[in-house]
């Protein structure tokens, strides 16, 4: 898993308003809507526990205060343990946590201690980037390129399939690209034949990985990929509406999922 740095956690606040207002531009609804919509639930001020955690590469500086800016942000009571992993968690519980969020270097998760539901970052990260692109209210047809299959892009990639969309897909790992074209029943995406798309969603590690041949006027392009998926010189010329946010939409999926 390519993991954050703190950078790219500075002023988590304001990328998250940003974002906020991009997924209110592009849907109509904001980030709490969409996770409404996509789950069917609500939050009513649950307890959320912040347990840092200190295995593999250990802490990344900003990660837990980001987390607990986050869940503010969306309404939730939060609070960041002070001792780190298994202490953190005795602390959490001890402390009327009700839902417990933390990550190490493989598997970030959310469980809700009241109905036992667990979620996952990587496939609640898919699903709410899909569903946002997916409500494009400027849409042109249900024709969506997915740039990257991997933990994020495949369930993103199969929440379009299961909204009925036509996913032309593309990742730079063929065996990959062969069985998600096989598993999901996608189309492998040729980049040697133009297409254009005013849906895209991208969820690869790379940069400039979304091409100037692909991009329609006022297109969408919704991607958790870290870096940006394209340059700003070609987000400026065709008018691309960019979602893009480091952890706050993703964890909402995934405190939205557990309600
Ligand atoms: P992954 O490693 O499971 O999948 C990435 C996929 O991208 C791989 O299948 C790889 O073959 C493909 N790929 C790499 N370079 C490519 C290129 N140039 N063109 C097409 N495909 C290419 O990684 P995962 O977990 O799916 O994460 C993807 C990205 O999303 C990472 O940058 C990760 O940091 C980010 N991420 C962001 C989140 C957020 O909240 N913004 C949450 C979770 C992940
Ligand atoms: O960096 C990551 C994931 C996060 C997905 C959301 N964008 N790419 N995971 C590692 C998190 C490690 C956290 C650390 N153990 C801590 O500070 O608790």
């Amino acid at each position: 898993m390519a993991l954050l740095t703190p950078d790219d956690l500075i002023n988590i606040n304001k990328q998250l308003q940003e974002a906020d207002s991009a997924v209110r531009r592009v849907t109509g609804l904001d980030i709490k809507g969409i996770c409404k919509a996509l789950y069917g639930t609500s939050q009513s001020s649950e307890k959320v526990g912040i347990v840092p955690v200190t295995s593999g590469n250990g802490i990344i500086g900003n990660f837990s205060a980001s987390l607990h800016a986050i869940t503010q942000y969306f309404g939730f009571d939060s609070f960041v343990t002070d001792s780190p992993d298994v202490s953190g968690y005795y602390e959490a519980v001890r402390n009327g946590a009700e839902i417990i969020l933390m990550a190490d270097d493989h598997t970030f998760l959310a469980h809700n201690l009241n109905n036992g539901k667990i979620a996952n970052n990587q496939p609640c990260t898919g699903m709410i980037y899909a569903e946002i692109a997916s409500r494009h209210q400027k849409a042109d047809s249900k024709d969506v390129l997915v740039i990257g299959l991997g933990k994020v892009g495949f369930p993103g990639a199969a929440h379009f399939v299961h909204k009925g969309f036509r996913v032309y897909g593309y990742d730079a790992d063929e065996t990959l690209l062969k069985r998600t074209v096989s598993n999901l029943g996608i189309i492998p995406f040729d980049f040697e034949t133009p297409k254009k798309f005013s849906i895209i969603f991208e969820a690869t590690p790379c940069a400039n990985t979304v091409p100037e041949a692909v991009l329609s006027e006022n297109c969408v392009l919704s991607t958790p990929g870290i870096p940006c998926a394209i340059s700003e010189e070609l987000q400026k010329k065709y008018n691309v509406q960019l979602v893009t946010e480091p952890l706050g939409i993703g964890t909402a999926s995934m405190l939205y999922s557990v309600l």
